[in-house]
């Protein structure tokens, strides 16, 4: 049995001893890989994939098991993105047209805990708004000295514009924040007018071209002092088509000049109704596929990050769920108090399947590459974490998507739906949405699909199938690109 499954059965919801793990493994007969392995680093130095491999931004591998959680502790900012209305959380590191629940740094607290307790795979704790978390640093530096004199093992990460961020450098280092995220849209101040029409900067409203060239400055400026001071650096950008999506290629090569670890493309979010400038000038987003275009051009660049689910400044979970609503402050006693065995527990048990799952992950994809000549297929699988083809088709709220090609199995993208499958019914109407969100994609893998969207999805010229149900992701891959293009002899055996 999985930790996916273990997840979902209940079985991490209550104390659960380490040896009852393994007996479930075993009887699973699939926990048969080295214990512990850490392998998934690929060309990474060791050193650095200690520092990521339980960060799900950082590390796509970790995605599948750990989650992130983010407190809405840091409300000011000090610019305006025209992508933005300061109604709802900071657009940089979220998703436009989200309000969260502002917290103290004392509620942050409690509600970490609680989320500690019941969250098995909670490892980092983000601040990213709902304004700027540097800017706003009184707050955004107590909660995060409160939670780590609680839970000492918990990751900090913050985003920031980058403005303010100089000013604080020191503190961040000294407080052991290994990861943060700056947003950089641009490097050439006249494109940074289009984006940005004010910054506040040293008790001043700057506007025009010197708002811009300050903020670009002090990105660069941000940019260098978190490289000396060895912290580990992601950059995102929205893709803002006609204002700054070429460019972008120019903003990979500088930010991965000045030691970027992770560069993350977001598309614009652009909505009349969010109330934003862009949204109300119609300025578009880009479509899924302008956005990969995009990013298979800067592959060969910094890292990119293809697994970003745009959360909110309240998120709690997995990137592809969001538990925020279960843990508002009025669900949380006011004496809540950390226990650590869940956690504990979870960490010993994936640390098994996670070996596991790399051996998998490395032979399917050797396997699909040594029969380049098949082409590529894109395979949309339902999944609840763990690495596993564990959903229903009807469950899903997201799909995440794989390119199967001469360069193996590559993780590429999420497509987001509305669930087909409510109360045991499903709708035509959703189930149009859904075969709309999975344009182009060849293959669909989940644990169970009814007779009805099968069908509907083979007209459309996808093919369904819950043939590999609770196998590993790479697993079911391989499977499906044997039976089209391989040796499917030689590829189910491997
Ligand atoms: Fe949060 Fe951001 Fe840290 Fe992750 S999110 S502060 S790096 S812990 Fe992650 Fe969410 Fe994308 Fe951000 S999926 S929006 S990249
Ligand atoms: Fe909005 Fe964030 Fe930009 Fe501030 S930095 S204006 S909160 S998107």
């Amino acid at each position: 049995m999985s930790v996916a499954q273990l997840i979902s059965l209940g079985s991490l919801t209550a104390p659960t001893s380490t040896e009852t793990m393994r007996e479930a493994l075993s009887s699973g007969g699939c926990a048969s890989s080295s214990c512990g392995s850490s392998e998934g680093a690929g060309d990474l130095p060791p050193e650095v994939w200690e520092r990521i491999k339980d960060h799900p931004c950082y590390s796509e591998e970790a995605h599948h098991y750990f989650a992130r959680m983010h407190v809405a502790v840091a409300p000011a900012c000090n610019i305006q993105c025209n992508y933005c209305n300061r109604k709802y959380d900071c657009a940089n590191e979220s998703r436009p047209g989200v309000v969260s629940e502002k917290l103290t740094p004392e509620q942050a607290l409690r509600k970490v805990v609680a989320v500690a307790n019941e969250v098995p795979q909670f490892s980092v704790l983000g601040i990213a708004g709902p304004g700027d978390s540097a800017y706003d640093w009184r707050k955004t530096k107590a909660t995060f000295e409160l939670v780590s004199g609680v839970i000492p093992d918990v990751k900090l990460c913050l985003s920031s514009n980058g403005l303010a961020l100089p000013d604080h450098v020191d503190e961040i280092a000294a407080m052991n924040i290994d990861h943060v995220t700056l947003t950089i849209n641009m490097v050439d101040p006249e494109i940074g007018t289009r984006i940005y029409p004010w910054i506040f900067y040293r008790n001043k409203r700057w506007t025009g071209l010197d708002a811009a060239r300050i903020l670009h400055e002090r990105q660069m400026e941000s940019l260098d002092l978190l490289r000396a001071r060895d912290i580990l650096i992601k950059v995102n950008s929205v893709m803002i088509p006609g204002i700054n999506d070429e460019h972008l290629v120019e903003v990979n090569k500088v930010v991965k000049g000045k030691g970027a670890f992770l560069h993350n493309i977001m598309p614009l979010i652009s909505d009349p109704a969010h109330g934003t400038h862009f949204g109300l000038t119609g300025q578009r987003g880009p479509t899924p596929a302008e956005l990969k275009a995009l990013q298979d051009k800067l592959e060969d660049g910094t890292k990119l990050m293809r697994h970003c689910r745009q959360c909110r400044a309240d998120a709690v979970g997995l990137l592809g769920e969001d538990r925020g609503q279960e843990f508002t402050l009025d669900q949380i006693p006011d004496d809540v108090t950390y226990d650590p065995a869940q956690r504990e527990t979870y960490r010993e048990v994936v640390a098994v399947e996670r070996g596991e799952h790399v051996a998998v992950r490395k032979a399917a994809s050797a396997e699909i590459a040594a029969t380049a000549e098949g082409g590529s297929m894109l395979i949309a699988v339902a999944t609840k974490g763990g690495g596993r083809i564990n959903q229903h088709f009807g469950h899903a709220t997201e799909f995440q998507v794989y390119e199967a090609s001469a360069k193996g199995v590559s993780f590429i993208g999420h497509r987001k739906v509305e669930q087909y499958c409510e109360g045991g019914w499903g709708e035509d109407a959703t189930l149009d949405g859904v075969i709309a969100a999975l344009e182009g994609v060849d293959v669909v893998l989940c644990a169970k699909i009814g007779d009805c969207p099968k069908e509907s999805l083979t007209t459309a010229g996808i093919e369904a199938t819950d043939a590999h149900a609770y196998d590993w992701i790479e697993a079911g891959i391989a499977a499906c690109y044997a039976a089209r293009h391989g040796d499917a002899e030689q590829l189910l055996t491997a």
